[in-house]
């Protein structure tokens, strides 16, 4: 075993694993360098990986956000992890999958002792100003679902142990930063726990992430319910108000000057301070 965080331990692994004999995730492919995990991921999809099927990279070249975006994942600092998802609830559901991901990654998180919150749709956060001294919240990580034949793959980034002057963003951060330490071997095996949890209720209750209980957990940890909010919405539109809740369908229901309600189902939304 390495006291380094920054070089990747099997051991560590296979002992985070061991105490978890009822996980059922795997098999692992746990690679050192790659473009992006999800595109490795999508390939093996196409190969007819099964359900639970993990890539796990030390260093992303080419890592992806949403919407086209890029992802920063230096060597060694951070966990970057794409799972196969093969749902058996119904299609129209599987929306509440990353939003099940970003839930699991955050009770994971704050098991381990970090302040972690989410912005709607699942963008792992932590409350509070940039390190920079830009508004924030915080961004420590990102959830990336994509859909690929049959089967979703849900792809997550959280920085572990970005330095200050590592940051791709003014207002990114990494658990080191917020004064947590959390080995990514670890992180790992507490995420996919949380996530086996979720995703079997989820599935249990046929999709009904109200029914499953995800949708309060969520809520409960989301930084924009009761708070403002702005978003821009695909067609160019931006809409202004409070964010009132996460409807039964995971959208973001948000509540304008007018009293109207509106469900923000895709777009980029932002705390407006
Ligand atoms: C996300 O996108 O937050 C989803 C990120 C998903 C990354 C994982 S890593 C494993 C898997 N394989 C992949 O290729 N991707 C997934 P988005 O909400 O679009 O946020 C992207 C934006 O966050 C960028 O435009 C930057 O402003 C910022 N950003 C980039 N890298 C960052 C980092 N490491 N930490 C914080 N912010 C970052």
């Amino acid at each position: 075993m390495t006291d380094d965080p920054r070089t990747w331990d099997d051991s560590l692994l296979r002992a985070a694993l061991d105490a978890h004999p009822d996980l059922r995730w795997g098999p692992f492919a746990v690679i050192p360098s790659t473009g992006s995990t999800n595109a490795d991921a999508a390939d093996q999809v196409r190969e007819g990986a099964p359900e639970g099927f993990a890539v796990v990279a030390d260093e992303q070249t080419q890592g992806r956000g949403r919407l086209d975006r890029a992802w920063s994942s230096p060597s060694g600092a951070g966990l970057a992890v794409s799972l196969v998802l093969r749902p058996v609830v119904a299609e129209s559901a599987w929306g509440w999958l990353p939003l099940l991901a970003g839930l699991a990654v955050v009770e994971a998180l704050q098991g381990l002792g970090v302040p972690a919150a989410l912005t709607w749709p699942n963008d792992v956060m932590v409350d509070g100003p940039a390190h920079d001294g830009g508004p924030g919240p915080r961004k420590l990580g990102g959830i990336l679902a994509e859909r690929v034949e049959d089967a979703v793959v849900v792809g997550i980034g959280i920085n572990t142990d970005l330095d200050l002057d590592e940051l791709p963003v003014g207002r990114a951060t990494s658990t080191r930063l917020e004064g947590a330490r959390v080995r990514r071997e670890e992180l790992l095996v507490a995420i996919l726990d949380r996530l086996r949890d979720r995703y079997t209720t989820w599935q249990l209750a046929g999709g009904d992430a109200v029914r499953s209980g995800a949708a309060d957990a969520y809520a409960e940890r989301c930084l924009m319910v009761g708070r403002p909010v702005r978003a821009s919405l695909p067609g160019g539109e931006v809409l202004e108000g409070t964010a009132v809740r996460i409807g039964s369908d995971g959208a973001l229901v948000v509540a304008t000057d007018d009293g109207a309600e509106r469900a923000v189902s895709a777009g980029d939304v932002l705390l407006v301070r």
